[in-house]
């Protein structure tokens, strides 16, 4: 127990050198906000990186939710998952919409499409998806409901930067999209997120609304927020743009030694790559059956905390079960079974970029050794 622990992530840090020269360009420019050179320079690198014509960075990966369903004007009630990070539900609250949970689908813990229509009323007004664990969501299929109800969807794709369907951008799906930057992400700008939309007249329109709605100096054309990303931030996000690849290519490693050493251990399942994806192994979720492992999730989740490796429960307990949500009709256990399953199995493994050869045998040896 003495040596260091091991986190479920470490985040991606450009070099100090690096980051210090930018500080001293900010330094003389004394431009630290408000659509600066970085500003301008990190959305259009990202544009490029995540080839998606139309980006707007925000200062987090919560507010281009909130502002997306502002900006599509959304009412009434949204179709979302239970198993997000709570982020996702509460974007729906603060825009006083009502959250109607639908099942995921045990195969990638995504909302599962067969279960949407069901759960459609008069009210309802847009689809939230989350692709968890930036794995892709059956876009084509939510489309088509989409469609055929007149809705809007906005996928909550914070865990999804740099994941691609056939070369194509998972961003380019839906009516919007959002990622998180936050430090504990693939791609990090310490805290930071995007919204990404598909025409000009939008992004300008998102631009207003980050920035409290302000479309020159005098005119003000919506009740718009101050979400806008800052000159030191976006500065660091450049520099970490340049290694992002990299840090995929040493995830990639970390969940190829994983699947390899947990294959034979009965009782845990993994996710495996989805044909044709182009995956950035955010997490490594393993799934605990109790009988079968002969320990319950929690207990190896506790014995690996004895043994200073650091996983966690993503995303237990379900957002449905916190006391906001709870007292909703669709937020009940018995609608949601293979959510609280799922919910009830998980354990994402530590996944990083740096984990180092004697780290990942330190967390094989914990779930081999029971
Ligand atoms: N939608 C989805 C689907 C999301 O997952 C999230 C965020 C959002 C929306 C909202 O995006 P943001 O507004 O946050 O940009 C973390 C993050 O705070 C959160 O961003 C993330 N999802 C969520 C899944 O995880 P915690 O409470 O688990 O983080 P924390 O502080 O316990 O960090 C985990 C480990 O990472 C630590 O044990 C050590 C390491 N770490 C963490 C930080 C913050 C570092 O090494 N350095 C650091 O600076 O929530």
């Amino acid at each position: 127990m003495n040596d260091k622990p091991i986190y479920v992530t470490s985040p991606l840090l450009p070099s100090l050198d690096d980051f210090t020269s930018s500080l001293k360009e900010i330094w003389e420019s004394k431009i630290l906000t408000n659509n600066g050179s970085f500003h301008k320079k990190l959305e259009t690198e990202l544009a490029t990186y995540l080839k998606v014509p139309y980006l707007c960075l925000f200062t987090n990966g919560t507010l281009p939710l909130i502002t997306a369903l502002q900006a599509l004007r959304i009412t009434g009630e949204v179709i979302t998952t239970p198993f997000s990070f709570v982020a996702t539900t509460h974007s729906l609250w603060w825009n006083g919409i009502k959250p109607v949970f639908v099942d995921i689908d045990p195969n990638t813990c995504n909302l599962n499409p067969e279960k949407i229509e069901a759960a459609i009323t008069p009210r309802t007004t847009a689809i939230m998806p989350v692709h968890v664990y930036g794995k892709p969501c059956d876009t084509e299929r939510i489309q088509e409901i989409a469609d055929k109800y007149g809705l809007k969807v906005i996928y909550d794709a914070a865990h999804a930067f740099g994941v691609e369907v056939n070369g194509e951008s998972i961003l380019k799906t839906g009516d919007m999209s959002t990622l998180s930057f936050h430090a504990t992400k693939v791609y990090n700008t310490l805290e930071g997120g995007a919204l990404i939309v598909h025409d000009e007249q939008t992004k300008k329109r998102i631009d207003y609304l980050k920035n409290f709605g302000f479309a020159n100096e005098t005119e003000v054309v919506a009740p718009g927020i101050n979400s806008k990303m800052d000159e030191v931030r976006a500065a660091f996000g450049l520099l970490n743009l340049k290694s992002v690849d990299q840090a995929i290519e040493a995830r990639h490693q970390v969940a190829i030694k994983y699947r390899t050493a947990l294959q034979d251990i009965t009782g845990i399942t993994f996710f495996d790559d989805m044909p044709n994806v182009r995956h950035n192994y955010s997490y490594f979720p393993i799934f605990v059956d109790e009988e079968k492992y002969g320990m319950t999730r929690d207990e190896l989740y506790f014995k690996m905390k004895e043994q200073n490796v650091w996983g966690r429960r993503y995303f237990y307990p379900l957002i449905s079960t916190f006391s906001t949500y709870r007292g909703l009709e669709s937020a009940r256990p018995e609608n949601l079974p293979i959510a609280t399953q799922m919910a009830n199995k998980v354990i994402c493994l530590p996944m990083h970029h740096a984990l180092t050869p004697e780290n990942i045998e330190k967390i094989i040896s914990v779930i081999i050794k029971k």
